[in-house]
């Protein structure tokens, strides 16, 4: 299964296109998050993220987190694919999460790619070996999946019976695909949004709900 922004709302995680909140509300989620970005005025970029990690911290799993961590003991083969940066699965009790998209509280070095531990008291952290700037250690737009994330999550959409797709726009490849090589695969797909997305048309069926209500019933039909 693939989560997305939209499985973080109702833990008051503003999810990616939602008009973001004060001082970022001017800036484009989909500029910001980009290695041009980082080059252009990476203190800027390492406010918003820092901005995004207090957010993100201050916040607690909702329903839905803990229904997929409980649907995971249910269906023990469950592979959980996320585009989300949050950690919330993993703080709801979810393992083996694949993080498609990497963690926002992992520093890497810009030069190295190797995760390191900064200072929060620097306006752009460095790397403590060779002196570069250190980066968010997230995926952003127009970088590479990494290679594990992207193997495992390719296998696991072409081996499944059923694919679940929660909270998310479907507009970001190559996670936005795993949903079609399920199909290829000849998987049912469900997807769970209150909203239509540009895919639904393509889903098995679509549970039109909150992913804080959807799962849970799921997880509650699948128990009984
Ligand atoms: C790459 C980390 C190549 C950073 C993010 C075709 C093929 C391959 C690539 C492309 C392609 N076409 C275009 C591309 C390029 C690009 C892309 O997809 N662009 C889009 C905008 C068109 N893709 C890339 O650049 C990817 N890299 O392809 O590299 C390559 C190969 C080799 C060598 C070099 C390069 C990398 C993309 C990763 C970008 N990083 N995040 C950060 O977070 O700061 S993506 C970002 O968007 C987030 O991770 C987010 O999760 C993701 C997707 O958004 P959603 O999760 O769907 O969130 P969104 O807000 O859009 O939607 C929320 C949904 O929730 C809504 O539908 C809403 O209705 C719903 N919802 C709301 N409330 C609830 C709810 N659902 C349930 N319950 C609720 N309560």
């Amino acid at each position: 299964m693939l989560t997305g922004a939209g499985v973080s709302a109702e833990s008051g995680v503003p999810t990616f296109r939602e008009a973001q909140t004060g001082l970022w509300e001017k800036y484009d989620p989909l500029e910001l998050a980009t290695p041009e970005a980082f080059a252009r005025d990476p203190e800027l970029v390492w406010r918003w993220y820092r901005w995004r990690r207090d957010l993100v911290a201050r916040a607690e799993p909702n329903a839905g987190h803990r229904a997929l961590a409980e649907l995971q003991s249910l269906v023990p083969r469950l592979t959980l694919v996320t585009q989300n940066v949050d950690g919330m699965h993993q703080r709801a009790g979810s393992q083996g999460v694949i993080e498609f998209h990497g963690n926002l509280f992992s520093d890497r070095c810009a030069a190295e790619h190797r995760i390191v531990r900064t200072s929060e008291d620097d306006r752009v952290p460095t790397c403590p070996d060779c002196g570069s700037y250190a980066r968010p250690g997230v995926v952003w737009f127009g970088e590479a999946i990494p290679e594990d994330a992207l193997h495992a999550s390719f296998a696991a959409a072409a081996d499944c019976d059923v694919f679940l797709s929660v909270g998310t726009s479907s507009l970001v490849y190559p996670a936005a695909g795993l949903a079609d090589i399920a199909r290829e695969a000849g998987a049912v797909t469900i997807e769970v949004n209150p909203n239509p997305t540009d895919q639904s048309e393509s889903f098995t069926a679509s549970l039109r709900g909150n992913a804080g209500t959807v799962l849970p019933q799921l997880v509650e039909s699948l128990a009984h």
